[in-house]
């Protein structure tokens, strides 16, 4: 892409992507997703239902705060915004056909570029619309979720649905109303609310409790309207600590459970987790899917990974087998995800400047991700883990143990079993077995 293609030969050099087998030495081949191969009772698609972002491999410049963009894409030469877009959308679905991805995902403005006027916005939006439900039709590609991005725009800059300005909150909705229209009239199936200016900078001019009661009143409200225009789907709020926000109120999944129960949002929200969000908040990515599953809201993923050298976004193509493998036994054990798939939100790197690159980074994640999911099921079908976690846990299920967990012992009873039964045997957690069990299987 350092070299400004003809859009047609942009993606034409590059043959359809098959599953090869492990013996292929094809780089350009799948070796683990084989989409039809029966894991755990279901083919591997169904499990992973991968999806292509428009905005990282359509619109990712390369640029960062120190350089001009280094992809420069032939669609960005092609005359007018309309003509920009429909340009950017052929090469977009030539692109995620190759790769046999069955979903995508946008933003509102990563299709089209934006303008100041809400009704000019509209009428753009829903122009490529139309095209894109025409492109839906020709290939079978779906929308795994639409969203608005309420965080690029100078007007933002103090946040959307949490600004201290309301005529500001009045064209964030604007925006997820158009955005929302765009999602049903393609079919997706869910709708994406992540926040990165919602939070703040410093507390020293934010009312806290303020904003997040308006935060609250404006999912209601999106929420409410889209039901009323027959979206089915589920609504996703995707955590994030921080970056752009000095704090973001979506820190973490506890805290955005905590913040659906509190604002009564439970029926309709589940969350959407990303990797390199997860270990932004502290967390492994593991611990994430573990506190959505528990809570019943693991909705869906957005597969990327971060650098253990530096502490931001840095959302490159996920490579760990190790870690998406402990990721894969929790959404196994769980049932899968809850309507959503695994998105892609990750990005090629400034100097990977060749075609085949952005081919590259997405087959090693949609192999990576197909790895882990083969040896999770087999940890969970040919290993002791399962039975191992669960006589961990033995002496809740009979005895003293149940009737504590059944509510049925007081603090006084508690004590009297300590003191009748003297000090507990040591019982190891058997952690290094466990880890080498991870991998055996790999
Ligand atoms: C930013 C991020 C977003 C969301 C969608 O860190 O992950 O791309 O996924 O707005
Ligand atoms: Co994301």
């Amino acid at each position: 892409m350092s070299t400004v293609l003809d859009q047609k030969t942009l993606f034409s050099t590059i043959p359809t992507i098959q599953y090869e087998g492990l013996e292929s030495d094809n780089p350009l081949a799948f070796r683990w997703y084989d989409e039809s191969r029966v894991v755990a009772g279901k083919p591997m698609k169904e499990w992973l239902r991968f999806a292509g972002a428009y905005w990282h491999s359509f619109n990712g410049s390369g640029a960062d705060p120190f350089g001009e963009p280094t992809h420069l894409f032939p669609w960005d030469q092609e005359g007018d915004a309309i003509g920009r877009a429909k340009a950017k959308m052929d090469a977009a679905f030539e692109f995620l056909t190759k790769l046999g991805l069955p979903y995508y995902c946008f933003h509102d403005v990563d299709v089209v570029d934006y303008t100041n006027d809400v009704a000019d916005n509209e009428r753009r939006l829903q122009t490529m619309v139309e095209y894109a439900r025409q492109k839906q039709q020709e290939t079978g590609l779906k929308l795994l979720w639409g969203t608005a991005n309420l965080f690029s725009h100078r007007r933002y800059m103090n946040g959307a649905a949490t600004n201290p300005d309301f005529h500001v909150l009045a064209h964030g909705a604007a925006q997820v109303k158009a955005a929302i229209d765009a999602t049903i009239a393609l079919g997706g199936e869910n709708y994406v609310f992540w926040g990165g200016r919602e939070g703040y900078m410093t507390l020293l001019n934010t009312n806290m409790q303020r904003e997040q009661e308006n935060f609250a009143r404006f999912l209601h409200t999106c929420k409410d309207y889209a039901r009323r225009n027959g979206f089915t789907g589920s609504f996703f709020i995707e955590p994030k600590p921080m970056e752009p926000t000095k704090h973001q109120y979506d820190y973490d999944a506890a805290t955005v459970i905590g913040f659906l129960r509190q604002y009564d949002l439970l029926d309709d929200f589940k969350l959407n987790l990303e990797v390199n969000h997860a270990t932004l908040a502290g967390h492994t990515f593991q611990h994430e899917l573990q506190v959505a599953a528990d809570a019943g809201l693991l909705g869906s993923i957005d597969a990327n990974r971060g650098d253990y050298q530096n502490g931001w976004d840095t959302d490159q193509f996920p490579n760990d087998i190790y870690e998406l493998t402990e990721a894969m036994l929790v959404i196994l054990e769980a049932g899968g995800l809850q309507g959503g798939g695994i998105n892609f939100d990750a990005k090629i790197r400034r100097n990977s400047t060749d075609v085949q690159d952005l081919f590259h980074a997405h087959i090693g994640g949609m192999d990576i991700f197909a790895r882990a999911l083969i040896t999770a099921d087999n940890i969970l079908q040919k290993s002791d883990y399962r039975q191992i976690r669960q006589q961990r846990y033995a002496s809740f299920d009979a005895g003293a143990g149940k009737a504590f967990r059944d509510g049925q012992l007081t603090l006084e009873q508690l004590r009297d079993y300590a003191a009748e039964h003297g000090e507990p045997q040591i019982i190891s957690g058997r952690q290094e077995y466990l880890e080498n069990l991870i991998n055996r299987y790999i």
